[in-house]
């Protein structure tokens, strides 16, 4: 494997090259690591999160803006991030980028990436295949991730900007306000505004938002699917990018994917199954401890 070569592919935007070393980085095979330490880092590519429930319309939503994005010039990468199964992943998405004639467009590149074997919701490999789009120097690199469990929480940990998709109707269900919600959305986005009660959630949520001094909080309503509201959203997300540059937050998501990377580090040589084994025997001798005996891996 010529690394070196692969880094230069990839910078020059060989859609192949950079296909080969996502699934390489994501694998982590041999020689990865020294590959990402040749990748170049252009901090100013925005990293986009969509989050929400499922069905709210994210997929519709990214393909109506990655539409608007390839018409300004822009060069895309899109990363569907499905936390079940690893082969319908962003399958709906796929599908609707193709039906749109964009899927095999030269400046889109879209990867599917499953959350299993994750720390937490998000795929373990999503920071690093972050870098290999930062070094082929998309303008914006976009996540969309269903909003279950701690997933929606955890991309504002990747995203510079995370948006929360929501439906008319969830103004009813208080699920939706979730705790932690509140707190991560950069940008609500009111989808399927062509229903009832867009207007009234979409002020909800602007008072909301407003009420705990999140004045900066945009809310926008979109019918995706009739690409409405899709020049505003976009509008929004530019207004929310170029806040963020200003920001003190994007060193501290920087220190947390720091933090992440260390931690994976450090991970690396404990194998449970091992521990688990020598725990068998050693738990039960008298005096053992369980702090004592983990000392040894620090
Ligand atoms: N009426 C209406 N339907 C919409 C709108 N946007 C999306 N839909 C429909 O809602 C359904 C779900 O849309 P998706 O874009 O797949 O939603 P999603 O959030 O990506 O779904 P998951 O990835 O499965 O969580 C589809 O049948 C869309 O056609 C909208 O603005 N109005
Ligand atoms: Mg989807």
């Amino acid at each position: 494997m010529n690394w070196n070569n692969l880094a230069q592919e990839v910078a020059a935007g060989n859609q192949r090259s950079i296909a080969r070393a996502v699934s390489l980085v994501e694998n982590g095979v041999d020689g990865s690591t020294d590959f990402l330490e040749m990748l170049q880092f252009h901090p100013n590519i925005p990293v986009i999160g969509i989050t929400g429930p499922p069905g709210a319309g994210k997929s519709s939503l990214v393909n109506a803006l990655v539409s608007h994005w390839l018409e300004r010039g822009e060069k895309i990468a899109v990363i569907a991030v499905d936390p079940s199964s690893p082969f319908n992943l962003g399958s709906i998405l796929g599908d609707r980028l193709r039906m749109a004639g964009l899927f095999t467009h030269p400046n889109l590149f879209i990867r599917s990436l499953s959350s299993r074997g994750s720390l937490g919701g998000l795929t373990s490999g999503i920071i690093e295949v972050i870098d290999v789009f930062r070094h082929a120097a998309y303008d914006k690199i976009v996540i969309e991730t269903v909003g279950v469990g701690q997933s929606e929480v955890e991309i504002a940990g990747v995203a510079d900007s995370t948006i929360v998709v929501s439906v008319p109707e969830s103004g009813d269900e208080v699920q939706t306000l979730k705790s932690g919600i509140m707190e991560i959305a950069d940008i609500f986005v009111v989808n399927k505004a062509d229903r009832e009660g867009a207007g009234r959630f979409a002020r909800y949520l602007a008072e909301m938002a407003h009420g705990r001094l999140q004045n900066d909080v945009q809310v926008i309503q979109t019918v995706a699917t009739e690409n409405k509201g899709i020049t505003e959203l976009a509008g929004a997300i530019d207004k929310d990018t170029a806040r963020q540059k200003q920001s003190e937050k994007r060193f501290r998501l920087l220190a947390e994917k720091a933090a992440r990377l260390i931690l994976k580090q450090r991970m690396t040589d404990i194998d449970t199954d091992k521990i688990a084994e020598e725990l068998k025997v050693l738990s039960n001798k008298p005096g053992f401890n369980l702090y004592l005996y983990t000392k040894r891996f620090y």
